[in-house]
């Protein structure tokens, strides 16, 4: 049995609500555990929550909260958003959740017993009204770049993960597998940033500044660092250390997907931690691009962030979807704006797709009543466009690539749309020439019927209207082995337009 394809998605901060930069992460995981279900293959797809750290326990004081309860009532908004923008993942982990706090405790104390984490001491310059430590290279005129108050060198006892002492180790890794820090940009990137030293990492923060996060076991005085905290999760969460056997069901990941602002924790410290820890690495890490609004990152801090529930409201789930995943070449930045969304909607959903599904439907009902009079051709033209359709999607989506995934698909709508304008159905109907006409009708409803399922993973919403007019449940890659699945008992009804345009 081939194990489980595993693909996980950041733990998101719950400092603030998700914003259509969270969204299009899960998106794109979504999509690809859809597109694996849909060749056949189990998966298991985890996302949740990262709930510890200053920036968290700074929020739910200002608000005058205690930080649990300002953590658990963030968390549904996040859970809300998923299934608003029909996200299904297998999983949802909170770092708050207490088996995790229980793994992360057990990570730190065998790293501890194995040497890779030692007691240090940390020498730093702080801004205490912040609580900011700062390195010389950040100060402005010598002060604080936020508050522009004096700092002061402090030194802390800490506890530091040896990094170092597996950097040649990482280099080699990285060069030797190619498929393992993706796109190429950004494993040239990061064997850029290993040609430097590689500083071991502070892991832990005393007590007296931060509380909120896991005890470490052998050091009461201080808590655990937010980031070892969060990417345990990707093993804690399926079983690591206590349930091993589910554990290694699943285990290495398939697909870690971040965005590319938290490649070096993935790339560096992640790696290293598992490397430490004896076990396998993640097969790929793949950052991607981000989403800008008027040239700056849109974020939570520079407040320029845009609703995905209300766009999903306005224009619809698949739409923000497929306005996501096809505007921008995974791995590069995008422009967001609503204009360019919408000139996606009408072109390609409302005219292409829209138009094909809705006119082949009303005209084999006017012409035929609904029903298929024959069965379609042998070796056709769209036949066999559908069939390099097909291929064309499966080997982009297995080459981390959903946008000439759908491409691919549009050159299938886009063919068939000309097919309807080069054969004039209407004109065969004038004429009565009914059995060309028929021939033709059947071959546009089987080009309909294989986009619906070809869909699937991209816009679940408009592929199951289609799919469930022609009776196809469970829409998957075995649907699309043959061409001629409409014969003259098939009835189809001629369904509601899937991408109505919004005034
Ligand atoms: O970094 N464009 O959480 P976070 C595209 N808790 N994607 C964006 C984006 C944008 N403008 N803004 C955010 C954290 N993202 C840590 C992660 S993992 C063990 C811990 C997405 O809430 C993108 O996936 O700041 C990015 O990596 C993530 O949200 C950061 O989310």
């Amino acid at each position: 049995m081939p194990k489980p394809f595993y693909i996980t998605t950041p733990l998101y901060y719950v400092n603030d609500k998700p914003h259509i930069g969270h969204a299009y992460t899960n998106i794109l995981c979504d999509t690809f555990s859809r597109f694996h279900r849909f060749i056949g293959d189990k998966v298991f797809f985890l996302t949740g929550t990262d709930e510890h750290g200053e920036k968290i326990d700074k929020t739910a004081k200002q608000k005058g909260m205690e930080t649990q309860a300002f953590v658990d009532g963030m968390v549904p908004r996040f859970k809300e958003l998923w299934k608003i923008l029909d996200i299904h993942s297998d999983g949802f982990i909170r770092t708050t959740d207490l088996f995790h706090k229980k793994a992360v405790q057990e990570i730190l104390q065998k790293l501890y017993d194995s040497g890779d984490i030692y007691a240090g001491s940390y020498k730093g310059l702080y801004c205490t009204p912040c609580e900011s430590f700062w390195t010389s290279s950040q100060l402005a005129g010598g002060k604080c770049p936020d508050c522009k108050r004096e700092v002061q060198e402090i030194t802390e006892e800490n506890y530091f993960f040896r990094l170092s002492k597996y950097q040649d180790w990482l280099i080699h890794y990285i060069q030797e597998h190619p498929d393992f820090v993706r796109p190429a940009m950004r494993k040239n990137e990061i064997l850029g940033f290993l040609k430097a030293p590689l500083e071991d990492l502070c892991i832990s923060r005393p007590r007296a500044r931060l509380s909120w996060g896991i005890n470490i076991p052998f050091a009461p005085n201080h808590v655990v660092y937010v980031w070892f905290d969060a990417l345990s999760n990707y093993i804690s969460a399926i079983g690591y250390p206590g349930k091993m056997n589910e554990f290694q069901e699943l285990w290495p990941a398939d697909l870690h997907m971040v965005g590319k602002d938290i490649l070096r924790q993935h790339t560096v410290y992640w790696p290293i931690m598992l490397k430490a820890l004896g076990l396998e690495m993640p097969k790929t890490v793949f950052a991607h691009g981000w989403w800008t609004m008027e040239g700056a990152k849109v974020s939570k801090s520079t407040g320029n962030v845009v609703d995905p529930a209300e766009l999903a409201q306005k224009y619809g789930r698949d739409t923000l979807r497929y306005f996501l995943l096809r505007e921008v070449n995974l791995g590069m930045d995008g422009a967001y704006s609503e204009e360019l969304l919408v000139a996606r909607f009408n072109r390609d959903l409302a005219n292409d797709l829209g138009n094909l599904v809705l006119r082949s439907t009303s005209m084999l009902e006017r012409y035929f009543g609904g029903k298929i009079q024959i069965a379609s051709a042998k070796n056709s033209e769209l036949r066999q466009q559908a069939f390099r359709s097909r291929d064309g999607m499966i080997s982009a989506m297995k080459n981390l690539d959903p946008r000439s995934a759908l491409s691919s698909i549009w050159e299938l709508i886009t063919r068939a749309n000309r097919y309807v304008e080069e054969t004039k159905p209407w004109i065969l109907a004038k004429e009565n020439k009914m059995e060309e006409l028929a021939t033709v009708l059947t071959e546009l409803l089987e080009a309909v019927r294989y986009t619906g399922i070809l869909l699937a993973p991209f816009l679940p919403e408009a592929s199951s209207k289609i799919c469930s007019s022609f009776a196809v449940l469970n829409p998957g890659a075995k649907d699309l082995e043959t061409w001629g699945a409409l014969t003259p008992s098939t009835t189809i009804a001629k369904g509601a337009a899937l991408f109505p345009r919004s005034s």
